[in-house]
């Protein structure tokens, strides 16, 4: 056991377009998310949840929520900046001062409070128009657009800002683009898929090189999902499923950045399964000639494969339940797991074991940036919400740290998912994360009132003691 240094990165996360609210005022324009309702169009969202056009109205509640988190202590706060504040539909040459004005008083509160701003540059809400002209799929659009946008950032915040994240999750939004942002049904595994998850390696390739012209001394990483993937049972095919799964699921979605080329099992499935992936002679230097500074990853459970059946034959899971890749693998059930109220399962070890993982494959610092459990919580009538749920999953996740530092990983924050309550990506305001309650439902707005929960108090004790007491 290690124990936990003082100069960790406490703290906790949210996303724009969950949080803030405020989705038309000020200049924004409409990103995917606007349009959606509860999941952009996914096969997935119950009837009657609400859309992201509210979600907990942080944008004209920050100063309230940034003394919250003061109060429990936090170190770090990480955050996204919403595209379409900034660059309403991505074409336009100048950035909406509006927009930028609302981030620099939003990070500037954070600094007066001693609280590191961990900056994600785009977390699934890109502008509808570009989505329009193809999203990720069409290069010649989207990577100028995305690198203009980072490096407005870059030169808007360089002085505030010393960590940022590239992109959210991106081997969700491409292994699960019919939930994360697009219209089609099913598992899009096929030539356009890949060829948006390469356009968007080479974008953030580019924008590192940005940040290493604009703000040298700043660190950059990208932040994806990453579960280890055990095997089902010790079967050989099992065993090659997971590590299959490994290398599509996880590995290919930080290979180029430190390793500056993808896998070869990544090209031989591509081949195999005819995909034509166009990648210009330029990219590999591209990718070799950047390197990033840390792995931001959320980590909510691990994952289990099986040897694969036809994709025809599998049922359609959400983004931490899994799918099936012809001739790869299959996500399976680990029977030796609790899961969540919303079948989401519980395995702090596994938080452990991909930690020594990523350590193993890439030596390089780690920050946790999403982790945690989403319920339905009740505020009772005296104003508390009693989530021993929730405080039990962080305590089991948390009390893993000082092992995860004694096996040599250099784990140097931990932000889980949410600071406050906000609009889950499927399920709406009722699943909800945050330490900090907001007095809102589905469809009646309320007061919008933030309440503290029992875990607001217990993890105000757990920074204090610098993850002694839990
Ligand atoms: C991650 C996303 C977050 C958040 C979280 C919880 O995949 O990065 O944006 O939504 O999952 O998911 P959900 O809201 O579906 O419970």
């Amino acid at each position: 056991m290690k124990k936990i240094p003082s100069n960790f990165l406490w703290g906790a996360s949210t996303s724009a377009y969950q949080v803030e609210g405020g989705w038309n005022i000020d200049g924004k324009g409409p990103s995917v998310q606007d349009v959606s309702k509860g999941g952009f169009l996914s096969d997935l969202k119950v009837g009657g949840i609400t859309d992201f056009k509210v979600c907990a109205d942080h944008y004209h509640h920050w100063k309230e929520d940034v003394a919250l988190m003061a109060e429990m202590g936090f170190k770090s706060y990480r955050f996204s900046i919403n595209w379409t504040r900034i660059y309403p539909t991505g074409f336009e040459d100048k950035p909406n001062s509006k927009g930028l004005e609302f981030y620099h008083n939003l990070i500037d509160e954070l600094l007066k409070h001693k609280i590191e701003p961990l900056v994600t540059i785009h977390h699934f809400d890109a502008p509808i128009t570009l989505e329009e002209k193809g999203g990720w799929a069409n290069r010649e659009v989207m990577v100028p657009a995305y690198v203009k946008f980072a490096k407005t950032l870059f030169l808007e915040f360089k002085d505030k800002i010393n960590y940022w994240q590239t992109i959210n999750e991106l081997n969700m939004v491409i292994l699960f683009s019919h939930v994360l942002g697009k219209q089609k049904k099913g598992h899009d595994t096929g030539t356009e898929s890949y060829q948006s998850f390469h356009n968007a390696n080479v974008a953030q390739a580019l924008a590192i090189k940005e940040l290493r012209k604009i703000s040298p001394s700043a660190k950059i990483g990208p932040a994806p999902n990453i579960s280890l993937v055990y095997p089902k049972t010790c079967a050989p095919s099992d065993v090659l499923a997971a590590d299959n799964a490994n290398v599509l699921r996880n590995w290919s979605y930080i290979d180029p950045f430190v390793k500056g080329y993808y896998s070869e099992i990544l090209i031989e499935y591509w081949k195999a399964n005819n995909y034509q992936v166009v990648i210009l002679p330029e990219d590999e230097e591209l990718f070799k000639s950047v390197s990033i500074d840390f792995i931001a990853f959320n980590y909510y459970n691990s994952t289990t494969a099986q040897a694969p059946i036809k994709d025809s034959e599998y049922k359609v899971g959400d983004q931490e339940m899994g799918f099936n890749i012809e001739n790869m693998f299959q996500s399976a059930d680990n029977k030796y797991l609790e899961k969540t109220p919303y079948g989401w399962q519980i395995d702090p070890i596994g938080f452990r074991m991909t930690s020594r993982a990523l350590h193993d494959r890439y030596n390089l610092p780690i920050i946790i940036t999403e982790n945690g459990l989403g319920a339905k919580d009740v505020l009772t009538s005296d104003g508390k919400i009693h989530d021993d749920y929730r405080i039990a999953y962080l305590r089991d996740h948390i009390a893993q740290i000082p092992l995860i530092l004694a096996d040599g990983v250099k784990l140097i924050g931990y932000n889980p998912w949410s600071a406050i309550d906000l609009v889950s990506t499927h399920q709406g305001i009722s699943k909800r994360y945050g330490f900090i309650y907001v007095n809102r439902d589905e469809d009646d707005l309320k007061d919008l009132k933030r309440y503290r929960k029992d875990s607001f108090y217990w993890y105000k004790k757990v920074i204090a003691s610098d993850g002694e007491d839990l």
